[in-house]
């Protein structure tokens, strides 16, 4: 892909670290811990491996993990997938008799609870791993300071916040969710340079060019479920699938909001890709026939009525939450992403911007809804800017919406 990054963070094949950092490995003191940068060195390296399973463990974190002694690596591992060993596990397998006396380095605090696997801790210790360094502690409220507590019971010696941000950064969407009780939310749309996603006549193919769309379907093959209005579908009839370069092992929810049902069965999202992974969100008065019909074809009903005969979108997150989303993708339309923002609910923006104008007072702008005052506007936080081909990707956290 023919990608520039204006900004290292662009770079997603290795985690964003400070460029120039400063570290020195080998020739340790020999005595107590290791200077804090060599610890930063082989946090990168864990955070390197762990990221290589990007889009592919949810619902379970991104993890890294490596094992350190006598100032060498002995073992590296990454979880692979839901189910599949943890980093830990996998990095201590292959450290074997090595791990005596040595160092882990984990990118998030290691696990005490019996999940789809066993836990972490001790495997650990029975490992005889001396020291245990660890990015940032778990969110998930089975763990949650559990796994590192119960290490330092026994005896092991436990570093806390090494490449802490980096960490955190990796795992936006785990973290956010587990400590919010729902999924991470970024809005993702392609605009033109005055902001409009389609022309008057609400054509939008394509605004962007092929290297834009190409990130696009990236975007979605690390989310969980992606999210669009039932205008959208009317109006486009995408199929909202994964379409990259590669087959890609994992299918977002692809979710409808619907309030009344009106999607028509025709619909080529309904054809493509696992019907059961369509949710189509509706209110209360959605009609029973409309309803019977969509079931019929295979698509999963939701309902998560709003105040006002519309979707709450509160409810459809909690809905998606007890599916174990972590990572929703809002792509529209413009009144899809107002409903989001009116009821604080995003919390990252993707926007890819054209070099183009449309101008057209009826063309749609990324958001509708009915505006905000300058003083009550969505503030946005960490821009990151990204070159792809003709066009530019902006990402920013929402403020105050804290990974
Ligand atoms: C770690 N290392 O590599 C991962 C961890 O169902 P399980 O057994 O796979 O447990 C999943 C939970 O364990 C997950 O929600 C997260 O809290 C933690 N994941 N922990 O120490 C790993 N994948
Ligand atoms: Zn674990």
């Amino acid at each position: 892909m023919n990608t520039e990054s204006v900004n290292e963070s662009s770079d997603r094949a290795a985690p964003r670290v400070p460029r120039g950092a400063c570290e020195r490995v080998g020739g340790l003191g020999g005595f107590g811990s290791p200077p804090m940068n060599t610890d930063a060195h082989f946090m990168r390296r864990a955070l390197a491996l762990a990221e290589q399973a990007r889009g592919l463990t949810s619902p379970n974190p991104l993890v890294g993990a490596v094992v350190v002694s006598g100032g060498e690596i002995v073992g590296e591992g990454f979880h692979r997938a839901v189910g599949q060993p943890h980093a830990e596990v996998e990095a201590l397998e292959v450290a074997g008799v090595k791990s005596r006396g040595g160092t882990l380095y984990v990118t998030l605090e290691p696990c005490m609870h019996h999940g789809r696997t066993p836990p972490c801790v001790p495997r650990v210790l029975a490992a005889g791993i001396a020291r245990v360094v660890v990015a940032v502690s778990d969110a998930n409220p089975l763990v949650a300071g559990g796994g590192i507590a119960a290490l330092r019971a026994a005896g092991v010696e436990v570093t806390e916040g090494v490449m802490a941000e980096e960490a955190r950064r990796q795992n936006r969407a785990f973290l956010h969710a587990m400590r919010a009780g729902r999924p991470h939310v970024t809005l993702k749309g392609a605009i033109t340079l005055d902001g409009k996603i389609a022309d008057v006549h609400g054509t939008s193919r394509w605004i962007t060019g092929r290297e834009a769309r190409e990130r696009a379907h990236r975007l979605r093959a690390e989310c969980d479920a992606i999210v669009v209005g039932v205008e959208t579908v009317r109006r486009d009839d995408p199929e909202l699938t994964v379409r990259l370069d590669r087959p890609w092992p994992r299918e977002p929810y692809r979710v409808v909001l619907d309030s009344r049902a009106r999607m028509p069965v025709s619909a080529r999202l309904l054809r493509v890709g696992t019907p059961a992974r369509v949710l189509v969100a509706v209110a209360a008065d959605a009609p029973a026939p409309s309803i019977a019909a969509l079931e019929a074809r295979g698509a999963t009903v939701v309902r998560c009525p709003g105040p006002t005969g519309r979707i709450d979108p509160r409810r459809l997150l909690d809905e998606l939450h007890r599916r174990e989303v972590r990572a929703v993708l809002v792509e529209g339309g413009a009144e899809v992403h107002a409903a989001f923002l009116d009821a604080a609910l995003v919390d990252r923006v993707a926007v890819f911007v054209a070099p183009a104008l449309l101008g057209g007072r009826g063309a749609p702008s990324l958001v509708g809804g009915s505006g905000r005052t300058l003083k009550d506007r969505v503030a946005l936080d960490d821009f990151e800017v990204t070159r792809l081909g003709p066009d530019v990707l902006l990402e920013a956290d929402v403020a105050g919406s804290r990974h």
